[in-house]
C-alpha cells in the first residue's frame, strides 16, 4: 500500500479502521481505488469552519464520518488516480534511467552458474550502480545466506532472492508525506547547486494543489537574482503566491513568509534555499539559521527539512545526505534526474547507511515526473523486471 501523500485526521477508532481497510485488496490497489467514494471530516489542523473538500479517494468501508479531534490518526490519500499511459510512461523513464544497471545485473544471470565468479560479477555490478561498499557486502553475504539456506541452484531463483532483498532493504525508505499536521505545514529544501531544489518545488506545489492544499512558496534563495526571478515566474504561471525580497538574508525571507502563510491560513510553505556544498561550513551555519528562525516564526516549524539529490552524483550523494543531516536533521529526500545516467544503487547505500525516507523521486522535468518512491517499482526498474 502506497500513497501520494497522508493526511492527518480523525480518532484513534478511526486509525484501526483504516488500518484494517488498508488490507483491503482496493485500498492496496492504491491509486486505482474509486474517487469520491468517501465523506471526509475535515482534517482537525485545518481550517475549522468551512469544510474542506474530500481530497481524495478512500476506501468505502471508511466511510464513516469523523468527529472526533484526536489527532494521531492517519489518513491514507492515493493519488487522483492517474492515466494508466501516464504511469506507464513514467515508469518507462525510470527504467530506462536505471537501463545501465539493470542490464548489467540481468546478463549475469543469464545461463549462469551458481558459484563465486556469479558473486564476483554481482559485486562489481552493485559496486558500479552506485551502492557503495557497505550495501554491496551487506548484499551479497545475505544473498550467500539465502541462497545456502533456501538451498537456491538455479539462477533466476538466485536472482529473485537478490530482487526480494533489494525490496527489504529500500521499503524502510518508503514513506508518504503527511499533511495537515500543522497550518501551515512548512518545508525547508536544501541541496547543493542545480539537484533540482526548485523544479521539485514547483512540481510539489502542483501535486498539493491537485489536493486542494493552498501552497504559498518563499524564495530563500537570496544569491542569486536569477533564482528569484525562477521561483517568481513559475508562481505566477501556476498561480502560487512567492514570498521573496529583492535583497539579503535567506533568514529573513523565510521567516515573513512563514507569518503570511499564518496570517493567509495557507496549507503548506515551502521555503526554497540556496544550493551549497556542505563542506561550505559558513553557508552550512547560514542553513541552520534558517531552521532557527522558521522555528521562531512558528513553533514547532520545519515540519519537514528535505534535501534534494541528484541521483546522478553517485555516491556523493551519500555524503551530501550524511552531511545535511548531520547538519540539519533531515526528515526526507527527494531524489532527482533518476532518468538520466543514474545508476540507481545509490538509494541502496542510503537505506545501508543514512536511512533518511525518500519522499519522491525525479524522472524528468515534467511535473508528473515527480512520484512518490516505492521501494518495489525501483527494485524491478533496478533489476530490469
Ligand atoms: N532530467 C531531469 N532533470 C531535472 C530533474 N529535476 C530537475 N531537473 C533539472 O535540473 C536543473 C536544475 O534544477 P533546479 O531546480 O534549478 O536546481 P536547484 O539549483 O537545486 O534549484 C533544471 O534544468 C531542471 O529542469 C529530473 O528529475 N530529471
Ligand atoms: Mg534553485
Amino acid at each position: 500500500m502506497f500513497s501520494f501523500f497522508k493526511r492527518l485526521r480523525g480518532s484513534k477508532a478511526e486509525e484501526t479502521a483504516q488500518a484494517e481497510a488498508a488490507q483491503t485488496p482496493e485500498a492496496q490497489a492504491g491509486d486505482s481505488a474509486p474517487a469520491g467514494s468517501d465523506t471526509r471530516a475535515p482534517s482537525p489542523a485545518a481550517a475549522p469552519a468551512q469544510a474542506r473538500q474530500p481530497i481524495a479517494a478512500s476506501s468505502p468501508s471508511r466511510s464513516a464520518p469523523a468527529t472526533a479531534v484526536a489527532v494521531e490518526a492517519v489518513d491514507i490519500v492515493p493519488p487522483p488516480a492517474p492515466e494508466a499511459a501516464a504511469k506507464q510512461s513514467w515508469l518507462a523513464r525510470l527504467k530506462s534511467g536505471l537501463s545501465k544497471t539493470s542490464s548489467s545485473l540481468t546478463s549475469i544471470f543469464v545461463n549462469a552458474k551458481i558459484d563465486d565468479d556469479l558473486y564476483e560479477e554481482l559485486e562489481t555490478a552493485l559496486l558500479m550502480s552506485d551502492a557503495g561498499v557497505e550495501a554491496t557486502e551487506f548484499l551479497l553475504e545475505t544473498l550467500r545466506q539465502k541462497v545456502r539456506s533456501e538451498r537456491l541452484t538455479e539462477a533466476p531463483q538466485v536472482k529473485n532472492a537478490l530482487r526480494q532483498l533489494l525490496i527489504d532493504l529500500l521499503k524502510p525508505l518508503e514513506k508518504s508525506l503527511m499533511l495537515g499536521r500543522a497550518q501551515p505545514l512548512v518545508m525547508m529544501i536544501a541541496g547543493v547547486n542545480g539537484a533540482g531544489k526548485t523544479t521539485s518545488i514547483g512540481k510539489l506545489a502542483k501535486h498539493l494543489q491537485r489536493f486542494d492544499q493552498s501552497v504559498l512558496l518563499a524564495a530563500g534563495d537570496t544569491f542569486r537574482a536569477a533564482a528569484r526571478e525562477q521561483l517568481a515566474v513559475w508562481g505566477e504561471r501556476n498561480n502560487v503566491t512567492v514570498v521573496s525580497q529583492e535583497s539579503g538574508d535567506p533568514a529573513a525571507v523565510i521567516f515573513d513568509a512563514v507569518s503570511a502563510a499564518r496570517a493567509r491560513g495557507i496549507d503548506v510553505l515551502m521555503a526554497d534555499t540556496a544550493g551549497r556544498l556542505p563542506t561550505q561550513l559558513h553557508l552550512m551555519d547560514e542553513l541552520k539559521k534558517v531552521k532557527r528562525v522558521i522555528g521562531k516564526a512558528l513553533d514547532g516549524a520545519p515540519h519537514e527539512v528535505l534535501l534534494v539529490i541528484d541521483a546522478n552524483t553517485g555516491q556523493n550523494a551519500l555524503a551530501q545526505v550524511k552531511a545535511f543531516d548531520d547538519a540539519l536533521g533531515l526528515t526526507g529526500l527527494i531524489v532527482t534526474k533518476l532518468d538520466g545516467t543514474a545508476k540507481g544503487g545509490i538509494l541502496a547505500a542510503i537505506a545501508r547507511q543514512r536511512p533518511v525516507p525518500v519522499y519522491f523521486i525525479g524522472v524528468g522535468e515534467k511535473v508528473e515526473d515527480l512520484q512518490p518512491f516505492n521501494a518495489e517499482e525501483f527494485t524491478d526498474a533496478l533489476l530490469g523486471n
